[in-house]
């Protein structure tokens, strides 16, 4: 009733909400209240975002006789007759088909049918940026994620395809940029693009093929045309698939073997930590190393949030899981501070499943206020903190690109395990690498059968993995006298 005169907390908050929302539900009248909720739920699963519903305060009080109307929900299917058969015809085709599974391969609940047609084709399957819950980690055909900081078998299989299936996915610029050095996206093979929302068809790389369905449909279709027949890729199946194991092995063996970064920064990182106090005896523990443990020590049917900063990205090559909605990265969002009251929502609605959030020191800082939450409302999770004592992140940037002239970079921090302690959670503090792996296992049993959060904070060296976006910077160009000893 007082809109537009300036009341307590008023703003116009329809513009603001605009940009992150895909529908917004503006109540007009209480009469219309059910109405208008029902279509922002209705929206928010056929867009695939999130929707606004805005009650202006009055229309909270009072009474309405109202239908409660029915939850509508869109039967894509699998896509037009026409550009199934066009993509069959492809497939059948191809000498070596590479299959990427997408984030529509966890909403649309389509893992089973991709492997299967995977298994049709023989072919090594992919997991699109951070998508890594999108194809069980233990299938001899999958090969890890795509783009950023992902596997390098990922990406030398990719390079070879002559056909690719991007299934339910948008082939976001992360996931598709060149990554260790390569530029593996395959620029003569024939894409063949399914996603659900037509806008994303084509919309970052050039494509043989759209489907606009359902990644679970499109994935049945596909392999029904497929089944009774010869297809090209046949005979070489056994010899494709011996070139997917001896990749992934590659992979897994250089993985071992990376425990250190190997640029001129980390190199004198390392030199540093060498020199710097170690901590209560113990040490500051490389990243990959640790990560690689965690991975070891990671319970069966374990949910990850991960945060945005330099580890947390190292990470993806770390986390590999086995069945769908087990991964929740901030994804292009890119927000510090999202990893933790993830995992916390996580855990609230599959309280029977471990819950494990990885955050950097600095994210940490956005975010730790949570483990009141965590403690308050018996919500029991375990946050493991990289504390390298630096916004690494951005300053990978200002040694890559600003010779080392550091803004704000250094975190010089307390202890976390006894901010976690001060709030009533537990709390951790690793430096030795033996013992990365049992408290991982400590804290999970505290979640598990004692319900209780535990934070683990990890001594972790300077060391700086590759940045988020290479090509998205360049070096500054100094016009002014003062500025010409800045290089
Ligand atoms: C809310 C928010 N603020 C700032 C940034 C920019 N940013 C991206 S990564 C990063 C550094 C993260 O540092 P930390 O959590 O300590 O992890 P590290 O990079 O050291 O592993 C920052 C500040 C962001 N993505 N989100």
């Amino acid at each position: 009733m007082t809109m537009g005169l300036g009341g307590f907390q008023e703003c116009n908050q329809l513009p603001m909400f605009q940009e992150f929302t895909k529908y917004q539900g503006h109540v007009t009248h209480p009469a219309r209240m059910a109405e208008y909720t029902g279509r922002c739920f209705d929206r928010a699963m056929s867009e695939m975002g999130p929707t606004q519903l805005n009650i202006p305060r009055d229309y909270f009080y009072g009474e309405i006789t109202a239908e409660i109307p029915q939850p509508a929900r869109l039967d894509r299917g699998a896509g037009g007759e026409q550009s199934l058969n066009e993509a069959a015809e492809l497939l059948a085709q191809a000498k070596f088909p590479v299959i990427i599974s997408g984030g529509g391969v966890v909403m649309g609940d389509a893992v089973e049918e991709c492997k299967a047609l995977a298994e049709r084709l023989g072919a090594p399957v992919v997991n699109s940026y951070l998508h890594n819950d999108s194809f069980p980690a233990s299938h001899p055909l999958w090969c890890g994620p795509l783009g950023y900081q992902g596997s390098k078998a990922a990406m030398k299989l990719m390079a070879q395809a002559d056909v690719v299936v991007a299934l339910g996915s948008r082939l976001g610029p992360f996931g598709t940029l060149p990554q260790h050095g390569m530029d593996y996206w395959p620029k003569n093979a024939k894409i063949i693009q399914i996603d659900a929302d037509n806008k994303m068809l084509g919309l970052v790389k050039k494509i043989s093929v759209g489907i606009c369905g359902d990644a679970k449909a499109a994935a049945v279709a596909l392999t029904q045309r497929l089944a009774n027949r010869t297809l090209a890729c046949d005979a070489t199946r056994a010899e494709r698939g011996d070139k997917i194991a001896t990749e992934k092995a590659a992979w897994e063996k250089e993985l071992d073997e990376w425990t250190h970064e190997r640029d001129a920064f980390s190199l004198d990182m390392i030199e540093q930590n060498a020199q710097e106090q170690t901590f209560n005896g113990g040490h500051y523990l490389h990243p990959r190393q640790v990560l690689r443990e965690l991975e070891k020590a990671m319970p069966e049917d374990v949910m990850v949030s991960t945060d945005i900063g330099n580890i947390n990205s190292v990470a993806n090559s770390y986390l590999r899981f086995e069945k769908p909605r087990s991964f929740f990265a901030a994804m292009s969002f890119g927000n510090c501070g999202y990893a933790f009251p993830t995992i916390i929502g996580a855990k609230v609605a599959a309280p029977h499943r471990p819950a494990v959030s990885y955050a950097g020191d600095g994210a940490w800082g956005m975010s730790l206020m949570e483990t009141m939450t965590c403690v308050r409302h018996n919500i029991p999770v375990t946050a493991v903190v990289f504390h390298n004592r630096q916004w690494g992140a951005e300053k990978k940037n200002q040694v890559d690109f600003y010779n080392r002239r550091f803004v704000a970079g250094e975190l010089d921090n307390q202890s976390f395990a006894e901010i976690a302690r001060a709030m009533g959670a537990e709390g951790i503090t690793v430096d030795r690498l033996e013992d990365v792996g049992p408290a991982l296992k400590k804290a999970i049993d505290l979640q598990m059968n004692h319900g209780k959060t535990c934070i683990i904070e990890i001594m972790c060296t300077r060391e700086l993995g590759d940045p988020f976006r290479r090509d998205a910077l360049s070096k500054p160009v100094r016009f002014l006298d003062k500025y010409k000893d800045y290089v």
